[in-house]
């Protein structure tokens, strides 16, 4: 059995960025879902108080935020393109403001109305209005603020025509092969069209094409486990050794990391490196032992160093 743990629910935009990058890699994976919301107390004994959605894990390291995934990803598949870290600037500025300003403006411009039937009809009303209160509660306190409906829309359309022009000269958005952009560019386009069944983005025929491309890498080969088999494949497993350290880190030092952006709940636990591109965190749970928690450093902020 595959030792690639993903935690997620079918709903979430970048859960879908890693699962059709897992199937893109040919990574077979085991599926842990997790709610749309907090409280995650079968989560928290890995990833602590992070309170965004996907997690992935190997053991008993804990990789926060589709950075790290991607990272771990490429690593894996022998894929380089796939880690950020790998690619031109070009690339990073893309993806950057298509994981953020792009990704909320899609999130703003979206028919709410099908994507909170479709919650309603897999849960209940209780639950969608409970979605509703913690998404507007996340806004509020988050310091990167969505554009309102018109300008999202701008934004939405700008980001379109600009991914029409890039597909007119190859199949994926920077080349014959899809790198890290091209997953990014995936996840809020399948939001808006295959979630929320906006037609909007087939006015845009070298976009849709590529859609139909991507569509077809699917999910890859995963089993359904539960919460429970991924705390005990963390406590029978040990972490791995720790990547060396670029920055003079006093390891073991105590320390928060939190993301810059929104969902902004700091995760505590010992700093014990730090490479060019991530943070890794010691953490100790009676449920789980001791893990290793992988973070990118863009986007995050860390505290107490
Ligand atoms: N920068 C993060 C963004 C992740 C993100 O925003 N995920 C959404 C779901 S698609 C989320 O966590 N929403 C709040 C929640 O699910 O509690 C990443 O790349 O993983």
């Amino acid at each position: 059995m595959s030792d690639f743990i993903l935690h997620h629910y079918s709903m979430s935009p970048f859960s879908e960025k890693i699962r059709l990058m897992l199937g893109y890699a040919g990574i077979d994976w085991l599926s842990v879902r997790v709610r749309e919301m907090p409280p995650r107390p079968l989560l928290e004994p890995l990833a602590g108080k992070y309170r965004k959605i996907p997690v992935a894990q190997i053991g008993a390291d804990v990789f926060c935020d589709t950075r790290a995934i991607s990272s771990e990803i490429a690593r894996l598949s022998g894929k380089p393109e796939l880690a950020l870290e790998n690619c031109s600037e070009e690339i990073q500025q893309f993806v950057r403001r298509t994981d953020l300003e792009v990704f909320l403006a899609c999130i703003m411009s979206a028919p709410g109305g099908t994507l909170l039937r479709k919650m309603w009809k897999a849960s209940s009303l209780w639950n969608v209005g409970r979605f509703l209160v913690d998404r507007i509660s996340m806004g509020r306190k988050a310091t990167v603020k969505a554009a309102g409906p018109a300008k999202a829309k701008q934004i939405v359309r700008s980001h379109l025509e600009n991914m029409e022009q890039l597909l007119a000269s190859s199949p994926f958005l920077f080349g014959d092969a899809p790198t890290i952009a091209d997953f990014s560019a995936w996840h809020s386009l399948w939001f808006i069209r295959d979630l929320g069944e906006s037609r909007y983005v087939d006015r845009f025929a070298n976009v849709s094409a590529w859609m139909e491309r991507m569509a077809a890498f699917g999910h890859g080969r995963s089993t359904e486990v539960s919460a429970e088999y991924a705390l005990d494949a963390a406590l029978s497993a040990e972490p791995r050794p720790l990547p060396e350290s670029v920055d003079n880190v006093a390891s073991g030092q105590a320390i928060s990391i939190c993301p810059d952006d929104y969902g902004q709940t700091p995760v505590s636990g010992k700093l014990l490196a730090g490479t060019a591109h991530g943070w890794v965190l010691g953490r100790e749970h009676p449920r789980v032992g001791k893990v290793h928690v992988h973070f990118p450093k863009q986007g995050f902020v860390i505290s107490g160093a």
